[in-house]
């Protein structure tokens, strides 16, 4: 729906500007043996993150929802919002379905839909942590006390055949991995065994991973609460990994970045999981507090700059192929221009992380010279690295200024004039 000579004639009148600042920055990366920026823009052209389908509408809070107006009615318009992401931005070429607040009865038709609009679907997720017709039936079962976890056994059943379900209806989206992030926990001491809790949900996982097909993967997310105010079962990256590794070889481990008990050091998370092979994909998003699910790299670039440091480091120079995805609640902003932020963001994260030179880096750690090694990041972290980013987005034919461009295109005001001011997309 936005069209690409609409694109290319907003950049026009920027380009001049671009291209003196981008030449400015490339000889001053490159200079003294630095990275070649040439390989900088083509890997973040090449890089690409999801984006969440319940998040294309307004979040709320238990204190109220502030509706923006033309959100998506169905998953067919939650595409069509993506698409017009994708033409702004360049790296969101997929999108990652909830179910069942997406439930589409036509996969097929969907997935050529979707196709046609160059968006293909990322992993899928479940949602066994609220009670719907889809998943608990006829209300013979309740997710109240916990899916997975659950000690009525038919409960837990319910809570499995929902994940084949979800993942039978990615095969025929041509999805290949399937997120499973569990509410399950509890609210009072005593109130369930920790071991039983987690012994049934490890059981529940291994069926669940069970009905895989060849080629997919599998995703444990961890939070350490959150609904559950006393213990989640699924608690942190440590839990996460027995969960993983119980499940079986296709499993790994999600790290939503707001998912971490207060000043953990989750870029050392990032190194263990990868250490141990069993790091399977992101939720970014930014916190002050808890999950606070706000928009990525607003609040700690630094720490987002150091986890991107760290894949660069485990895929040897780029980051390795792992599900990446935007996971946010936008309260306040136009849930579009929040992506547009968060990829932004993720972009220049990814491409500071490249400017490091990890050589002088490694030499630095092994000299025990902390003051040197601090050196070597700050140089990068500090670099304006804007207009890599921005060409990376020429390159894929999206725009130089995306925010301004969204806002030139009127494109929230067009979905207001079609689907109406009152709209409620399904989600968050
Ligand atoms: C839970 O807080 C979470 O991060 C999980 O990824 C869910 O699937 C998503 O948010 C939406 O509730
Ligand atoms: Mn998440």
């Amino acid at each position: 729906m936005i069209d690409q000579d609409r694109i290319a004639e907003l950049n026009q009148p920027l380009v001049s500007d671009h291209d003196r600042e981008l030449a400015e920055l490339s000889a001053r990366v490159g200079r003294g043996g630095g990275p070649d920026p040439e390989a900088v823009i083509g890997a973040l052209a090449g890089f690409s993150v999801a984006a969440p389908s319940w998040a294309l509408g307004t979040g709320g809070t238990r204190f109220g929802r502030f509706p923006v107006g033309g959100e998506p009615r169905a998953t067919v318009e939650k595409i069509d919002d993506v698409a017009a992401l994708r033409a702004l931005v360049g790296a969101t070429r997929s999108i990652s379905l909830h179910v069942p607040w997406d439930d589409p009865a036509d996969p097929e038709g969907l997935r050529e839909y979707a196709a046609g609009q160059g968006i293909g679907f990322d992993a899928m997720n479940s949602n066994t942590f609220q009670d719907n017709p889809s998943t608990t039936g006829d209300g013979k079962v309740s997710y109240k006390f916990g899916s997975l976890a659950n000690a009525d056994p038919a409960t837990r059943q319910a809570a499995v055949e929902h994940n084949l379900y979800v993942i039978d209806l990615g095969v025929r989206l041509g999805s290949r991995a399937l997120t499973v992030w569990l509410a399950d926990g509890t609210n009072h001491p005593g109130q369930a065994d920790f071991r039983a809790q987690f012994e049934r949900v490890a059981e529940g996982l291994r069926g669940i991973h069970d009905h895989l097909p060849e080629g997919w993967r599998m995703f444990t997310e961890h939070k350490p609460f959150e609904p559950a105010f006393y213990s989640t079962v699924n608690q942190d990256w440590g839990s996460s990994l027995l969960l993983a590794q119980a499940a079986g070889p296709k499993a790994s481990c999600l790290v939503d970045l707001g998912h971490h008990l207060p000043n953990a050091n989750i870029e050392q998370v990032v190194s263990r999981l990868a250490m141990v092979g069993r790091l399977g994909g992101f939720h970014f998003n930014d916190s002050k507090y808890g999950d606070d699910d706000l928009t990525t790299g607003s609040i700690t670039p630094f720490q987002l700059f150091l986890i991107f440091g760290e894949l660069v480091a485990a895929g040897g120079g780029r980051v390795p192929e792992l599900a990446y995805m935007i996971d946010q609640s936008h309260n306040l902003k136009d849930p579009i221009e929040d992506l547009i932020q968060s990829t932004e963001a993720i972009l220049l994260a990814y491409a500071q992380a490249l400017l490091v030179d990890r050589e002088a880096l490694r030499a630095a750690q092994d000299g025990n010279d902390p003051a040197l090694a601090q050196e070597l990041l700050q140089a990068a972290f500090r670099t304006d690295v804007r207009p890599l980013a921005a060409e990376a987005r020429r390159r894929n034919g999206a725009a130089l200024a995306p925010l301004a461009a969204y806002r030139a295109i009127g494109y929230r005001d067009a979905r207001i004039a079609e689907r109406g001011r009152g709209t409620v997309a399904t989600g968050l």
